[in-house]
């Protein structure tokens, strides 16, 4: 299987997040790709395919912000990085959002999401090769890899946070669409609820969005991801949740995972895209499921034997010394 990755989606590399009430040293590191990487054979470097495909998901201000708000929250004079810290409260008078710090609360859902000056250089080359692996399978891969860091399934379309900035899933299966697929299927099997994913085509009948992840009672994103959200409009009954319980092992997971994929087979998509995250693995830092690296393999197996042409893009992942054997064993399992 081909897998993309530019190396310019290293630089990202900011200092501290908001964990718990403190600031501790940020979990989602260039180091995570860097692992990743050396378990593979080698990635291509991804091609640049512009702006117009992030720009058919994101909204124009947004990126805008992405791009220049590291400069303009300098120029104000904070020291750090940028950090959304403030929010308009709703369903009160229109406020003034054209402030650096009003533009941060903006456009973020989280504190813990900062950008440096080397943020969208990196967050762009991650949706390069998120469209790179769609190329792939255009000229008739059957599957193709894409090392996507940053993250993305919790962004929308206007706003980041989970360490993610642009939507690499939602992106490619954008592009997907506009290049002449009638319909594209998002399996979610990150830890976390792909929130972002879910937002974006929440009235949208032509992407079918499946995600199995930890209780939002428990885990971020908290919001969202509950079993009752299933879309609405168009969109009505094109997204799935499966909410598993902390603890889960893989016997509940495939559970979720077959209910996922029988969802998925009568949606009959012409492509599927895996958000892949390895932060479901047992020894996961930041979060509660009990995946064993051998487990990976049958998982990736059961996707692969529904047969459809699949663009797998890395989302969450956390245990950065076992990560490259989770991510090698899920892509040897396919
Ligand atoms: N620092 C992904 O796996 N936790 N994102 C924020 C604690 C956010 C994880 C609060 C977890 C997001 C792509
Ligand atoms: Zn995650």
């Amino acid at each position: 299987m081909r897998g993309f990755f530019d190396p310019r989606q290293l630089a990202h590399a900011p200092a501290l997040e908001l964990h718990n009430g403190g600031l501790i040293a940020y979990a989602e590191t260039p180091a995570r790709a860097e692992m990743i990487r050396a378990a593979l054979p080698a990635l291509e470097a991804a091609d640049d395919h512009g702006t117009a495909p992030i720009l058919a998901v994101h909204d124009a201000g947004y990126v805008d912000f992405l791009q220049t708000a590291p400069a303009r929250w300098a120029e104000a004079g904070r020291a750090g990085d940028v950090m959304g810290y403030i929010w308009p409260i709703v369903g009160r008078r229109p406020v003034r959002l054209d402030r650096i710090d009003a533009l941060a609360g903006r456009y973020s859902l989280d504190a813990s999401t900062p950008l440096t000056a080397d943020t969208w250089g990196a967050a762009y080359w991650s949706a390069q090769s998120a469209l790179s692996a769609l190329d792939a399978i255009r000229t008739g891969d059957r599957a193709a890899f894409a090392l996507c860091r940053p993250p993305g399934h919790h962004a929308g379309r206007d706003y980041l946070g989970g360490y993610c900035h642009l939507n690499n899933a939602a992106i490619a299966a954008q592009a997907g669409i506009d290049g002449g697929m009638a319909r594209v299927a998002i399996l979610d099997v990150d830890y976390h609820h792909g929130n972002g994913t879910q937002d974006i085509f929440w009235t949208r009948g032509d992407v079918f969005y499946a995600s199995i992840h930890a209780d939002p009672a428990t885990d971020y994103p908290f919001y969202w991801g509950h079993a009752d959200e299933i879309g609405e409009g168009a969109g009505e009954g094109a997204t799935l949740n499966l909410p598993l319980p902390r603890g889960s092992a893989i016997d509940a997971f495939r559970k979720a995972l077959a209910q996922a994929l029988a969802a998925i087979a009568s949606f009959a998509p012409d492509l599927a895209i895996v958000s892949f995250g390895a932060d479901t693995y047992v020894d996961d830092p930041i979060s509660g499921f009990a995946i064993q690296t051998g487990d990976y393999a049958m998982i990736a197996r059961d996707i692969a034997e529904c047969g459809w042409p699949t663009l797998i893009a890395m989302e969450g992942g956390y245990a950065v010394d076992a990560l490259g054997r989770n991510v090698a064993g899920f892509l040897a399992g396919f």
